[in-house]
């Protein structure tokens, strides 16, 4: 999980002005106001507009697509017919608003924390510098590459990032297996941070003891000087960041470490996109199963899970809900 700004994919997205307008209002709702509900409204009107195939010419005609509301129709044409929205005017005019989505785009900082600093005056970068005292260690670090988090990544880049944590990890030993998933394993031309899925044969989620593969794998790439800060570091997830070369931009890197018989539903998920997952998950419920980042699993007619199904791969996944296989390149919506 990365970028805290991040517009759908708009390859050919005619309406990328409304869509805009529709981001920018949903993070005001998330990080000022903390409203999740409006948040994913226009997360979700902003989506279905992303792939809507001509240029909107009204809020009635918005008003048709699955996914635009009463509300955020007559916004949009507010903005048709005017050029601007009043409500983001004021909104963009509001120097605490400002400041709280500021400081919520450094790693760690979330709307409530962002929200305490400013009440306390702490209203710039600069002032976050001043007052380093009251963060915690990953938003110091989030402070530290603040503009280097920003810069997308280039795929050329993703890939020289795969080749050398592949290397690394499997030098450990040939038995791991390496899966960088996010907008990379979709196709990307560039991506927000590098989300890598790990596992062993050794680790399933039968294995009682708590495993020390990610520790180990952690240390090495430490040591190979690809990791060059920890976010946050547990049996399962590795929050940090990564550095190709010297030269090069600090580049946030994910790692979780999967039970071997629970990788297949980590890889799918963690491949989104969210929406494609969200989409996934409905229609698995309406064949019957309930589907998680870790398995699925057959609903009783009581409505209760069964036992996790076996999954050797995703056409596993696709298959057992009657879902056509979709290649990741597919999964951008
Ligand atoms: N994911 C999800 N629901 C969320 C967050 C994440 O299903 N609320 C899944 C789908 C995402 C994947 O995790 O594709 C990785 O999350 P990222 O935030 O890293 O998103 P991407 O890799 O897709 O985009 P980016 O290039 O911005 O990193
Ligand atoms: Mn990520
Ligand atoms: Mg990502």
């Amino acid at each position: 999980m990365s970028s805290k700004r991040k517009a759908p994919a708009a390859d050919n997205n005619l309406n990328v002005a409304i869509c805009d307008m529709l981001i920018e209002l949903a993070d005001y709702e998330r990080n000022v106001n903390r409203d999740m509900h409006r948040y994913n409204a226009y997360r979700n009107a902003a989506n279905a507009i992303a792939q809507y195939p001509t240029r909107i010419t009204s809020g009635s005609e918005a008003r048709q697509i699955k996914g635009v509301g009463a509300k955020i129709a007559q916004k949009i044409d507010e903005f048709l017919k005017t050029g601007k929205l009043e409500k983001l005017e004021k909104i963009r005019a509001d120097d605490t608003n400002v400041a709280i989505s500021l400081l919520t785009r450094v790693s760690g900082i979330g709307p409530a924390k962002a929200r305490e600093l400013v009440e306390q005056g702490i209203t710039t970068i600069e002032d976050l510098h001043k007052h380093q005292d009251k963060l915690n260690h990953h938003q110091q670090i989030g402070l530290k590459y603040f503009e280097e988090f920003e810069k997308r990544i280039p795929r050329e880049e993703m890939e020289k990032i795969e080749e050398e944590l592949k290397s690394h990890i499997t030098s450990l030993d040939s038995k791991y297996v390496v899966t960088i998933c996010g907008s990379y394993r979709r196709g990307a031309s560039n991506s927000g941070d590098v989300d890598a899925l790990v596992t062993h044969p050794s680790y399933t989620s039968e294995s009682s003891k708590s495993p020390k593969n990610l520790h180990q794998v952690v240390e090495e790439l430490k040591k190979k000087q690809l990791v060059t800060d920890v976010l946050s570091l547990g049996d399962t997830k590795f929050m940090g960041v990564c550095l190709l070369k010297k030269e090069l931009t600090h580049r946030r890197l994910d790692i979780r470490l999967l039970p071997n018989d629970q990788y297949f539903c980590g890889v799918l998920y963690f491949t989104g996109s969210d929406m494609f997952n969200k989409n996934m998950r409905a229609h698995a419920l309406e064949q019957g199963f309930t589907l998680n980042e870790y398995c699925i699993r057959p609903l009783g007619s009581t409505g209760v899970p069964g036992e996790a199904l076996p999954v050797t791969c995703e056409e596993d996944i696709f298959d057992y809900i009657s879902y056509t296989y979709r290649e990741p390149q597919q999964r951008n919506m």
